[in-house]
């Protein structure tokens, strides 16, 4: 298996299916393509019928759309925990909320850009902006009451339903958002899970920045290496 991705400081997309491939032990190779390139377009296209990431190349089988690629997967692997294990309801829930993920929370999406190098202030909280947050958090404690057990994730152990929400959980943090205690205990699950700490630390690691990513926001906290950061 092959997954073909683009800059882990930035790219949520990317984040998702390769967190679910790591948390479940699927062994792929990696192949991460820096976005705003000369050749990103046309690097991305060789693999890509959309020209975008994530895709996962498994045989003749091309996969593109982040959801798919997990939906893929757990076809490929029905033996791995990739969605819920518990019961068909909390199955299709995951698969509910990932979805509607997928496809919503647009203004807390362009409002916060994900950027895992930085901590800024918070934006301008917008009534489409406070409206997303009030849906999320509804969502996670929803979730997490209805089928979470006592386990710490959404359903009790890590899903793909986690992965989904992952990148939104540092858009949280990055942002300062305000939330309640709840969804911060959520989100304090999921930023020390172990494979999310990887995928961290690789994407700290990186020597591509694209300051244009942060233009607006003010920035309080930085914690890119200085290998990473341009020379002044
Ligand atoms: N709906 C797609 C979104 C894919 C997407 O927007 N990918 C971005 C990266 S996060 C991309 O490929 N950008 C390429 C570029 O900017 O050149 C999915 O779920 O996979």
């Amino acid at each position: 298996m092959h997954l073909i991705i683009v800059n882990k400081l930035y790219s949520s997309w990317s984040m998702r299916p390769w967190l679910v491939m790591k948390a479940n032990q699927i062994l792929f190779q990696e192949t991460v393509i820096p976005m705003r390139q000369p050749d990103t377009k046309e690097r991305i296209r060789a693999y890509s019928p959309t020209g975008l990431v994530p895709v996962l190349l498994d045989g003749e089988a091309v996969v593109w759309e982040s959801v798919a690629i997990i939906s893929h997967l757990a076809d490929r692997f029905p033996e791995k925990p990739i969605w819920p294990t518990g019961s068909m309801a909390a199955r299709a829930h995951a698969k509910s909320i990932s979805l509607e993920m997928h496809s919503g929370f647009r203004a807390l999406r362009q409002a916060c850009p994900m950027n895992l190098g930085k901590r800024f202030a918070p934006p301008a909280i917008t009534d489409e902006l406070r409206a997303d947050l009030a849906r999320l958090e509804f969502l996670w404690r929803d979730t997490r009451d209805r089928f979470g057990g006592a386990g710490d994730y959404l359903f009790g152990a890590f899903s793909a339903a986690d992965a989904m929400f992952a990148p939104v959980v540092t858009r949280l943090d990055t942002y300062q958002l305000p939330v309640s205690e709840n969804t911060r205990t959520y989100m304090q699950t999921i930023l020390t899970n172990p494979v999310f700490a990887d995928w961290k630390r690789q994407a700290l690691a990186e020597p591509w920045l694209i300051p244009d990513y942060e233009v607006g926001h003010t920035v309080v906290e930085d914690y890119l290496s200085p290998a990473t950061k341009p020379p002044l």
